[in-house]
């Protein structure tokens, strides 16, 4: 199917606009409707969409091109069997897509509008302005201007409030019509003494939507200027030779329109009653989140598609910075804006924190380089999904960790005595099965120690089985494969399997579920060194044992010092269900579990 030229509708009494965003490339699918280009003049911006699906075969503009009405932006080849544009039209368009050649599209529906009158409009004499300029605390009407060929369009923004403060060329209300989106703008700074208009209305050129009490001279252009100039007719430059152009029965339509327009202006208009239509439902209802400050919104540097995206999402488009040209906001600045929101409030800040605990900061974004040298190496995979279960458990739990010791010299004496017998069994005697076997004898004993809270906080998940995470440093970050029954398994089959899973943990064969269904922690920095530290709690979990490098100390016997092997245990534990004296308990017993052995057989 040959391709067909999109071309720029009639803009209204703009001439040579700046193609300000190219929203789509070359090659692009694009579905009917879909916004192509954004312009701006001094009086609106307003976005240029494909008037059918199809695929973007050419694009005739690029950004700082200037177009007019009839300009060629792009062009689409049409999907298979595409005449949906027309269908949904008036009967008048059933062949735009043929006729689009001659920019029919527009021309058809314009002749409702008569737009001509806003050509001539736009012709008035500068001089013109001097007589329209409002004097400072004047009240003047603001007006839709001249519109091109839309007419009936409908609000689906106000962006403003009775009595709010505008500058000059602030937006004021947002218009959709079938063809485009575009804000109309104070045309003088003020205040709104008076809105006309409200969300789901629909409005014409002249029609007034505000009162506006002047704080001082009328911006050059604007619907009181046109309106005036409308009636003295002046014309003559391009835009009127633009009009002159269009066809004959426009002249007759504007014709027919003008006592129209002034019907509305002169009686008290009351905007036609239009319920929101579903597409824009969000915006009906303004979604003012309380969040979004509404005066820095409205007076961001945006398109009207970004701004309705962003009320949709519910994003302070004040808050974010745009990367557009002259600090325009883009789509992309949106949702990076909210992905960058969602991390922090799911990754690691807020989620599932406590009601009122509330967000963390962001992570400040330092250019360090401004202080000399760097390099960014990207975290491991592991890391960063470790980074935020931490950040996430730290933020959770209410941390305590209490400190202890056992006198570890008959385990140690014991082990070494087995290591070598061990080995030949292919077994690794170290130090920690033995802590396993001791932290399982505690989850026994203190069955509030092998639980989780419910989601509600209000009840204790008291577990029958016994699992124990290890934390394994491996290359790629720390992980923490589960040990099943450890209840249930003898010091040598847990020093086997220690072993074995370990080493699959650095090689990075564990499979998922191996790392599931804990009921406590240890994570063990013997072999490294430190004298303590405090482990971070595993949600759902309520308890971690770390074990730091034990040493020969002397330990007063009662009559003597004797040297004994002491081995340092920091247990971390979650305050909401382990008090300060059952955390004493608990290291007490496993000490003595681990300080002597024939305990733990009992
Ligand atoms: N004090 C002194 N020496 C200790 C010790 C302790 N508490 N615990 C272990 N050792 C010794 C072992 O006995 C072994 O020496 P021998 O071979 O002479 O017996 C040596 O240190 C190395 O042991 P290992 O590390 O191979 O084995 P392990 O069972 O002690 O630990 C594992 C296994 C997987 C826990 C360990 O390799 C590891 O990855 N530790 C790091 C855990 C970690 O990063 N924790 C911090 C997490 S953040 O909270």
């Amino acid at each position: 199917m040959a391709a067909q030229e999109i071309k720029v509708p009639d803009i209204g009494d703009f001439d040579s606009v700046e193609v300000i965003e190219v929203l789509v490339s070359e090659g692009d699918t694009v579905e009917e409707e879909q916004a192509l280009i954004t312009l701006e003049s001094d009086k609106a911006t307003l976005e240029v969409p494909t008037t059918i699906a199809g695929k973007l075969t050419e694009l005739k503009v690029k950004e700082g091109d200037t177009v007019s009405e009839g300009d060629v932006i792009a062009m689409v080849e049409a999907d298979a069997g595409e005449d949906s544009a027309s269908d949904d039209d008036s009967d008048d368009d059933a062949d735009e897509g043929e006729e689009s050649d001659d920019g029919s599209e527009s021309d058809d529906e314009a002749d409702e509008s008569g737009d001509d009158e806003s050509a001539a409009a736009d012709d008035a004499p500068e001089e013109d302005d001097a007589e329209d300029d409002a004097a400072g605390g004047e009240t003047i009407e603001v007006k839709v201007p001249d519109i091109g060929d839309f007419d009936s369009v409908e609000v689906i923004e106000v962006l403003v409030s009775e009595g709010d403060e505008v500058e000059a060329e602030q937006a004021l209300i947002t218009l959709e019509s079938d063809k485009a989106t575009l804000e109309v703008p104070s045309e003088s700074a003020g205040k709104i003494t008076e809105l006309k208009v409200k969300e789901g209305d629909t409005v014409s050129e002249g029609d007034v939507i505000a009162m506006l009490e002047s704080a001082g001279s009328k911006k050059s252009s604007g619907g009181d200027k046109k309106q005036s100039a409308d009636q003295k007719k002046s014309g003559g430059d391009d835009r009127a030779q633009k009009a002159d152009k269009k066809s004959d029965n426009k002249a007759d339509e504007s014709k027919d329109k003008k006592p129209k327009k002034d019907d509305k202006s002169s009686s008290e208009k009351q905007p036609k009653k239009k319920s929101v239509k579903s597409g824009s439902g969000e915006e009906g209802d303004s979604s003012k989140l309380k969040s979004v400050d509404e005066d820095r919104f409205n007076k961001a540097h945006a398109s009207p598609s970004v701004r309705k995206y962003a009320r949709h999402l519910g994003a302070d488009l004040g808050r974010i910075q745009g990367s557009g040209r002259k600090g325009r906001i883009l789509e992309d600045d949106v949702q990076a804006y909210v992905k960058k929101a969602l991390e922090q409030s799911q990754g690691g800040a807020s989620a599932g924190a406590p009601a009122g605990a509330g967000g963390v900061p962001a992570q400040p974004d330092i250019d360090f380089s401004q202080f000399g040298e760097v390099e960014i190496v990207e975290l491991a995979r592991i890391r960063k999904i470790s980074a935020k279960a931490v950040h996430k458990n730290w933020l959770l739990i209410p941390h305590v960790t209490q400190f202890d010791t056992a006198d570890i010299t008959e385990m140690e004496a014991f082990r070494k005595a087995n290591k070598e017998k061990a080995a030949k069994d292919g077994v690794k005697l170290t130090p920690l099965a033995f802590m396993l076997k001791a932290a399982a004898a505690a989850l026994r004993e203190f069955p509030d120690l092998n639980s989780s809270l419910t989601a509600d906080s209000a009840s204790l998940v008291h577990k029958k089985y016994c699992n124990i995470a290890i934390a394994v440093d491996t290359p790629g970050g720390l992980m923490m494969p589960v040990l099943k029954d450890v209840d249930q398994k003898g010091i040598y089959q847990l020093a086997r399997e220690l072993d074995e899973i370990s080493g699959r943990a650095r090689d990075g064969k564990l499979k998922g579920d191996e790392m599931k269904g804990a009921c406590f922690s240890i994570s063990s920095l013997g072999g490294v060194g430190g004298t303590a530290f405090t482990p971070i709690v595993n949600s759902p979990e309520v308890g971690i044992l770390g074990v730091s490098k034990h040493s020969m100390q002397p330990v007063w016997n009662g009559t003597e010092f004797e040297p004994r092997l002491i081995l340092p245990l920091s247990f971390s534990y979650d305050h909401r269900v382990i008090d300060g004296a059952k955390a004493a308990r608990i290291t007490g017993f496993i000490s003595e579990k681990l300080s002597d052995l024939r305990t733990l057989l009992l």
